[in-house]
């Protein structure tokens, strides 16, 4: 659980596949922890284009759906539909281009109290809540809950 990486991302070093995404609150925790990159306990808008640059393969700027759902579907082809979803979100225009303003936009989504930084707790509640959304697309959609 500790390698599931990002965030936005799903970064998932070697021999996570098949991972298990529950509890949910400890998944969200420990991707928070890796992209917090200057461990402020805080996740910034900065961070966010950190995060995102992993899978601007073209480096031209912007996430196409073609590089972000390849990037995961090699890395974690278990969580391939989940990340067409997440996507979705993401880009607010669906345009299929991730470019400044829907990294904006998706950052205020997080930042719930509108101070320009996610904190933790901020960062557990929408995670939680995305993984919820989308449990029928991870697996054990149909298990308890
Ligand atoms: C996650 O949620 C469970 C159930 O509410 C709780 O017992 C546990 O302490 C939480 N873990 C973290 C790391 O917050
Ligand atoms: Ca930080
Ligand atoms: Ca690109
Ligand atoms: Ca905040």
């Amino acid at each position: 659980m500790q390698y599931l990486a990002a965030i936005v991302a799903f970064i998932c070093w070697q021999g996570c596949q098949g991972i298990d995404l529950r509890p949910y609150n400890v998944t969200a925790l420990s991707m928070f922890v890796n992209n917090d990159l200057n461990q402020d306990g805080f996740f910034t808008l900065d961070e966010m284009h950190s995060s995102f640059t992993i899978y601007d393969t073209d480096h031209d700027g912007r996430v196409t759906r073609h590089e972000y759902t390849s990037y995961v579907n090699l890395h974690t082809p278990t969580l391939h539909d989940l990340s067409h979803a997440l996507y979705d979100d993401y880009d607010v225009d669906h345009d299929h281009h991730l470019d400044e303003h829907d990294f904006q936009n998706l950052f205020n989504v997080m930042d719930a109290d509108k101070d320009n930084r996610v904190s933790a707790l901020e960062w557990e509640q929408y995670w939680v809540s995305q993984f919820i959304k989308y449990e029928h697309l991870h697996g054990h959609g149909h298990m308890g809950g």
